[in-house]
């Protein structure tokens, strides 16, 4: 692990973002170079700290319980395994605000505060309440990056969407009626291709695309934690069935995005 680690910052340092002039911009790298780092770790390899609650085909999400001053903040991890698509297109219908709405079902608005560069935008988003609890925001960076693999040199990079609340002096925590909820999230996708024989072009049938999905959501005021857990266990399996349908339905057609 610490070998691959040391590849990834090595290759980090060589990102050429636009991004990296603003303010933001170091926290932004740390940050996804230690949630690259944190969901490349495998479940078997981390002691068995995970509890899986929810499989359904290729798809496992796994929880640990945890709780600060009575508030859930439950790590959640999953993985998937979906055909058809690339490691970019899944990251870029993650990351681009224009598909937002057609696939999350939690969100009521998302609005974009500062486009930081074409991979990396500001975002507070309001999101749907839930009864009994008062309705939550989020104000967040977001940047999408593609990183060599350095397990396999010849294969298709690594494609990563890291989401990480921020403190913006200009939009303060809950001073309006929603409570500001802090988030991490990295979506983390790579391509495997079957190589066409008879030196055919590759096509949608040859492509699978692996993705982790890790998230951990302070819901920042507290809210009761088995409305919580039970929100939980029911909205992420049915995100990430609805995202990655979503993907698959709209690439179906077009020109394949490596
Ligand atoms: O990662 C996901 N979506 C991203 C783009 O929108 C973004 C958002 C993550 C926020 C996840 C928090 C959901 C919490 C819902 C409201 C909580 C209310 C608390 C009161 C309950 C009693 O990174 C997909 C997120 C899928 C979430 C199920």
């Amino acid at each position: 692990l610490k070998k691959q680690h040391s590849v990834i910052v090595a290759s980090a340092s060589s990102n050429n973002s636009l991004a990296s002039a603003h303010r933001l911009w170091p926290e932004i790298d740390r940050v996804t170079m230690e949630q690259m780092h944190y969901a490349r770790m495998s479940v078997e390899d981390s002691g068995g700290v995970w509890q899986l609650f929810a499989e359904e085909g290729e798809m496992k999400m796994y929880r640990r319980e945890e709780e600060v001053n009575g508030m859930v903040i439950d790590p959640l991890r999953a993985c998937h395994v979906v055909k058809g698509v690339t490691g970019h297109e899944v990251c870029e219908y993650f990351f681009n605000p224009q598909y937002r709405l057609e696939w999350e079902a939690t969100v009521e608005t998302t609005t974009v505060l500062e486009k930081i560069a074409d991979d990396t935008l500001l975002f507070l988003q309001v999101h749907k309440r839930i009864w009994p609890a008062s309705q939550r925001d989020a104000v967040f960076w977001s940047h999408m990056r593609r990183v060599p693999d350095d397990k396999d040199q010849d294969g298709p990079d690594i494609w990563v969407v890291v989401n990480n609340s921020v403190d913006i002096p200009d939009l303060p925590a809950n001073s309006g009626k929603c409570v500001r909820l802090f988030l991490t999230v990295c979506l983390m996708c790579q391509t495997f291709i079957d190589p066409p024989t008879n030196g055919a072009k590759v096509s949608r049938n040859d492509l699978t695309c692996k993705i982790t999905y890790c998230s951990v959501v302070n819901p920042g005021g507290w809210a009761p934690p088995s409305v919580l857990r039970a929100v939980y266990k029911r909205e992420y399996p049915k995100f990430l069935k609805r995202f990655t349908n979503y993907v698959i339905d709209q690439c179906q057609d077009k020109p394949i995005l490596f």
